[in-house]
């Protein structure tokens, strides 16, 4: 297999700096944004902030009375989380980094993965270049910064882009990947948070190296077989995830069969109805939000047909998922003539984060652990 050449790109503090963005005299200063539960003027927690207060020790996931703490008697804005403005920004800067992708995978509302080998033809070293050029366009198009890591694969990328922030370019040819990564505690590893850490600590292993090392039967025996694999092969830099589009591959869908060979539409909406009803249970569960919806209807001669709508913005609602599939089914038997033998229904374009506050907070104890 050829070796692949992949970037991850991180905004740096990615909401502070947008407040910075819409106010620039504010950029000096220490900016804090917080998600304010709303239980007493300063209960809540702090989302992120800029580098100017995290030179005073303020950090994301903190309490914000202790944020205002740390800064007493300094100069600082506090500010609310403003969600939809972020996503306004983070959609400009996907659309720019998307272009230098030959695959591209956006992994959170202000990082991406960027697979560039064919553009690089496999050179690391142009990478760089092509990394360069791309945080001048953001710099020039967004006035934004960002962190980028360089790697042979997402895992080594991601590690590299936390390396230097904020505006870091890190590369890690794959010779380097093993000296990169042996000093370094288990931590920096995706998937292991605390109580996983002190597990290794018991088992005297505390650095990325020694975790390589270790012997991989009793691994599995810890941590069951499938955590078990992913720690060693995490530790030797190893990862053969792909690069890949996330909207386009997360769909969920159902297909059912009509009774009977049908083009009358409120025949066709009984079945499509359950559909619907199932898709919603499974989003429910996900917990997550669609933007597009699709409608399939395979005719007697077993040719499919099918239509498909993609809304202003995401939801989750069974109301939204019904009313339009009828109208994408109306608009399929409008546009054709035969009977439909199987009818289905499909939503992607899948999002989890669009829910605001509620979610962000949750997000924030995930992510504090
Ligand atoms: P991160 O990229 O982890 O953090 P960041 O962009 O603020 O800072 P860095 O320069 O270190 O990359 O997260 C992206 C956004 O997600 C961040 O701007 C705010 C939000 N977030 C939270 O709401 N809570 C958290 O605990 C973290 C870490 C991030
Ligand atoms: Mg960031």
């Amino acid at each position: 297999m050829q070796t692949r050449v992949v970037m991850l790109v991180d905004m740096d503090y990615f909401f502070a700096q947008c407040e910075e963005l819409r106010n620039p005299v504010i950029r000096v200063k220490p900016v804090v944004v917080c998600v304010f539960s709303g239980r007493s003027e300063d209960s809540g927690a702090v989302s992120t902030s800029n580098y100017v207060a995290r030179s005073y020790g303020v950090k994301s996931g903190m309490p914000i009375y202790l944020a205002k703490k740390k800064l007493e008697n300094i100069d600082a804005t506090f500010l609310p989380v403003d969600e939809k403005y972020y996503e306004e920004v983070s959609a400009k800067v996907m659309s720019i980094l998307r272009k230098y992708a030959d695959f591209f995978e956006q992994a959170g509302i202000d990082e991406a993965f960027l697979d560039v080998t064919q553009k690089t033809s496999g050179q690391f070293q142009e990478a760089t270049e092509l990394a360069s050029k791309m945080k001048n366009e953001l710099n020039t198009q967004l006035k934004l910064t960002c962190s980028i890591g360089i790697g042979p694969n997402k895992l080594v990328a991601k590690i590299a882009a936390d390396e230097r922030k904020p505006d870091g370019l890190t590369l890690i040819e794959p010779e380097q990947v093993q000296e990169f990564l042996s000093p370094m505690n288990v931590s920096r590893l995706l998937g292991v948070g605390i109580r996983t850490r002190e597990k290794m600590q018991c088992l005297g292993i505390n650095t990325v190296g020694e975790l390589a090392r270790y012997d991989t039967q009793r691994l599995n025996e810890v941590f069951g077989r499938t955590m078990g694999t992913y720690f060693h092969r995490a530790a030797l830099g190893v990862d053969d995830e792909p690069v890949e589009e996330r909207s386009e591959i997360e769909s969920f869908s159902r297909i059912s069969t009509l009774k009977q060979d049908s083009r009358d539409l409120n025949f066709i909406m009984e079945t499509a109805e359950r559909l619907c009803s199932e898709i919603h249970d499974t989003i429910v569960n996900e917990k997550t939000n669609f933007k597009t919806i699709g409608v399939i209807a395979i005719f007697k001669d077993l040719s499919p047909h099918t239509r498909s709508k993609t809304l202003e913005s995401p939801t989750d609602s069974l109301e939204v998922l019904k009313k339009n599939t009828k109208k994408l089914f109306e608009k399929l038997f409008t546009e054709t003539e035969d009977e439909a033998r199987r009818v289905g229904v499909r939503v992607s374009n899948l999002s989890k984060e669009q829910k605001g506050q509620k979610q962000l907070t949750s997000f924030i104890q995930k992510r504090s652990e």
